[in-house]
């Protein structure tokens, strides 16, 4: 079966490194100076098997604008994408440009992961999901599928 490439997308520090090592058991920050600021400056590599025997291979990409540089030769080659939004935050400037990168390089199949729900209640959940499909809605994500997950508790 073949491989197949997911990679991240999202404004800084929404948990998209986070939730790759949830995902997948594997810490995609490697350098030592990632750990050291709790940020991610370069791309980092992770994988999976699904249930189903497919492999699929993980790239994770920073989301400060210093280094969009290093977000777009992440991204430019991916089949699908996890975009990340971090629930108390929402949609952030980096959100946006990641999302015109993503529907420049025709980038359409993916899934948006509202990160960090263990933080909001129900009330501000529906707020959130409400800004992130309006944010969405002239994109090629338009209808992909919004998963509200907790890397800390796991839900
Ligand atoms: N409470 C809570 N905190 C989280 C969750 N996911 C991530 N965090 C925290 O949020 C912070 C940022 O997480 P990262 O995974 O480094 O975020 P990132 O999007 O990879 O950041 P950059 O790569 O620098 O853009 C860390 O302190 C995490 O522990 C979550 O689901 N719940
Ligand atoms: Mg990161």
């Amino acid at each position: 079966m073949s491989t197949r490439v997911v990679g991240t997308a999202g404004h800084v520090d929404h948990g998209k490194s986070t939730l790759i090592s949830a995902l997948t058991g594997i810490d995609p920050d490697r350098l030592q100076e990632e750990r050291d600021r709790g940020m991610t400056i370069d791309l980092g590599f992770a994988w999976l098997r699904t249930p189903g025997g497919m492999d699929i291979g993980v790239v994770d990409v920073p989301g400060h604008q210093d280094f969009i540089r290093n977000m777009l030769a992440g991204v430019g080659s991916i089949d699908a994408v996890i975009l990340v939004i971090a629930a108390d935050e929402g949609v952030r400037p980096q959100t946006r440009e990641h999302l015109a990168i993503l529907g420049l390089l025709g980038i359409d199949r993916g899934v948006i992961a509202l990160t960090k729900r263990d933080l909001i209640d129900d009330e501000w959940a529906e707020l959130v999901r409400a800004e992130v499909r309006a944010a969405l809605a002239d994109t090629p994500l338009a209808t992909a599928p919004l998963v509200e997950v907790s890397a800390t508790t796991r839900i």
